[in-house]
């Protein structure tokens, strides 16, 4: 079933404001390490899961703390996991670029970039012989499509025919490189490269998304083969936490700021929608995050829970 445009943007506001939050979290030292935060990108990984099925596998990037609320962990789990506290996801074991949620069939966040991909062909391949009809999906940037193993496993999924979905989130940046300086062609043009189906879609509105997943699982499964889609964004965040982001052209971010899914999808909601939307979003999240803070930091004790299999 199709979720409605109002239904899209409450998640996105969710995605948007929980990583807001950890942003203030940040300044006032509340977590450790960096971040990197999916601000604008909000729109792929809430069309994607709208039209997944919710034991399809996925895996994303460090850039992932949208597909695991997108996939319904809740933004207290992801806060304290982010803040290193005990948390119900890691227990504070993940922080930000590794958390994982199995429960949700949410296999993680990778911060190698395209090492996803390969681990996603493996969970393709039990997926296949278990004949289930589970499709997994493991999002990667754009600039991951220059790994060596992004293009083994695309030869992989094509020879041996493995139903999965690879998403590239083309953002217009790999870390501080403009995309168009760093890849010689675009992502979608490997799909042919590789005989393999591929599609284009609009990552800022997750209604797009949502039918070009939809059309990318059914032919997935009904011509077993890997099925590439490229969805076209752009980050709002530093890569990341630390980035000065010195490298943008003047203007760029404001420019990209009035066509971000939100503000897409604010033009075509009606204000008091968007007025009720935003101030029940608001008091949810500030009440998650407040929650988030009183979980207490993981025992020393523990330190070497699930560190060595009994
Ligand atoms: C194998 C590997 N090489 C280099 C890095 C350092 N690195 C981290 S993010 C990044 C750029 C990735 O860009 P892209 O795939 O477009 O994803 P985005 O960060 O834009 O989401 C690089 C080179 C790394 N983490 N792993």
């Amino acid at each position: 079933m199709q979720l409605s445009l109002a239904d899209h943007y409450r998640e996105m506001l969710i995605i948007r404001l929980v990583e807001e939050q950890l942003m203030v979290a940040m300044t006032s030292g509340l977590v450790s390490g960096s971040t990197h935060l999916c601000i604008g990108q909000e729109a792929i990984p809430v069309g994607a899961c709208s039209v997944l099925r919710k034991d399809d596998p996925l895996i994303a990037t460090y850039r992932g703390h949208g597909w695991a609320l997108a996939r319904g962990v809740s933004p207290v789990d992801l806060m304290a996991e982010v803040m290193g506290r005990d948390s119900a996801l890691n227990g504070g074991r993940a922080g930000s670029a590794y958390l994982s949620a199995p429960l949700n069939h949410f296999y993680g966040e990778n911060s190698i970039v395209g090492a996803g991909v390969p681990v996603a062909l493996g969970l393709a391949i039990a997926c296949q012989r278990a004949g289930d009809g589970r499709v997994p999906l493991v999002s990667i940037g754009d600039g991951a499509m220059n790994q060596g193993n992004v293009h083994e496993s695309l030869n992989m999924g094509s020879v041996l025919e493995i139903p999965m979905i690879l998403m590239v989130e083309n953002n217009g940046y790999a870390e501080m490189t403009p995309s168009h300086a760093l890849t010689a062609v675009p992502a979608i043009a490997r799909a042919a490269a590789y005989d393999i189906p591929g599609f284009e879609t609009d990552g800022n509105d997750p209604i797009a998304v949502a039918s070009t997943v939809a059309k990318a699982r059914e032919i997935a499964l009904a011509q077993s083969t890997t099925v590439l889609v490229e969805a076209h964004t752009h980050r709002l965040a530093g890569h990341y936490s630390g980035d000065v982001q010195a490298y943008r052209p003047a203007g760029e971010l404001q420019e990209k700021h009035e066509s971000c899914p939100l503000a897409r999808a604010e033009e075509q909601l009606t204000q008091d929608e968007v007025t009720q939307i935003r101030a029940s979003v608001v008091s949810y999240i500030a009440h998650e995050f407040a929650a988030a803070t009183q979980i207490p930091a993981p025992s020393p004790e523990g330190a070497f829970d699930y560190v060595f299999s009994s």
